[in-house]
């Protein structure tokens, strides 16, 4: 949980917190500003930069994805600062609040919108899971936008409130949509159940944003780290970056490792209990 201290002495939790996690259970979404430092954005777009160009990424190769989009998927194997996005405040308090304790990172990706990028078919993040809507917030996306999100150059475009319809978005269908302005160093969140896409960029310059993704514990996630992240490159992450990458058992049983914490396999430390090993030690 984030904390901030506004006096000497008094610790608060970030004021930020509530309401963003009000927002998103009430409209579906919430833009928390001035969430990520400018130079951090500065800094994430030079390092996407240089990914883009040493490892040859080029433009969506489907309509979804974007045939005018770079998606560089997998951003936690090209290390700093990528791996300073999913564990940043506040953002990880509120998506701890909204999925609930041991959530996990459904996947870490650029989406950039090059000039001439159409308008993204209307989705809903979970529309593919046979759950009849609306259900609990699976996942929670907290889209980090690294420059100004306009209406021009693609903010992403949504339905307030489509969270509670019983139904998800017919694809390709137009409906009347928002787009979600916001200036760069926000963070855009919605849930699973939204309809939403991204707008179209009509401007000369791309839209830098990443799709910080996070699920509950008990969903797949979208993303394997188990086998996009070699072992070697998660030994070096935080022990709280470890755990959202799965490194971590579920209430203490899904996940495990022939009954072991799966980062105590990971790295060697001493494993966490398991749940029936909590179970003996308080009884
Ligand atoms: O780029 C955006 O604004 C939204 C992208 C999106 O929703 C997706 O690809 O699922």
């Amino acid at each position: 949980m984030a904390l901030a201290s506004s006096e000497p002495g008094i610790v608060t939790a970030d004021p930020r917190i509530a309401p963003a996690v009000e927002a998103v259970a009430e409209q579906g979404f919430a833009i928390v500003p001035d969430a990520i430092p400018l130079s951090l954005c500065r800094d994430l777009i030079a390092a996407l930069e240089r990914v883009e160009r040493e490892h040859a990424h080029g433009f969506g190769q489907t309509t979804f994805e974007g045939t005018r989009t770079v998606r560089i998927y997998n951003l936690l194997r090209y290390g700093a600062p990528f791996t300073d996005v999913p564990v940043a405040e506040p953002v990880f308090s509120i998506a701890e609040q909204v999925l609930g304790e041991d959530l996990l990172l459904s996947s870490l990706s650029a989406i950039t919108l090059a000039p001439g990028q159409e308008a993204q078919a209307l989705h809903s993040d979970s529309q593919l899971i046979s759950l009849r809507r609306p259900h609990p917030c699976l996942m929670l996306n907290a889209f980090w936008a690294l420059t100004d999100f306009t209406e021009a150059n693609g903010a992403t475009r949504i339905v307030p409130g489509s969270h509670k319809n019983p139904k998800p978005p017919k694809y390709g269908e137009t409906y009347e949509t928002i787009p979600a302005e916001a200036p760069a160093g926000s963070i855009i969140l919605f849930d699973s159940q939204p309809w939403h896409g991204g707008g179209e960029n009509r401007t000369e310059q791309r839209r830098w944003a990443i799709s910080n993704y996070y699920c509950a514990g008990w969903v797949r996630q979208q993303e394997n780290p188990f086998l996009s992240l070699s072992a070697e490159t998660v030994r070096g992450f935080s022990p709280a970056l470890q755990d959202l990458c799965g490194y971590k058992l579920y209430r203490g049983l899904y996940g495990h490792v022939e009954g072991q914490d799966p980062r105590a396999v990971l790295t060697g430390e001493p494993g966490r209990p398991n749940v029936w090993q909590q179970a003996d030690s308080s009884a």
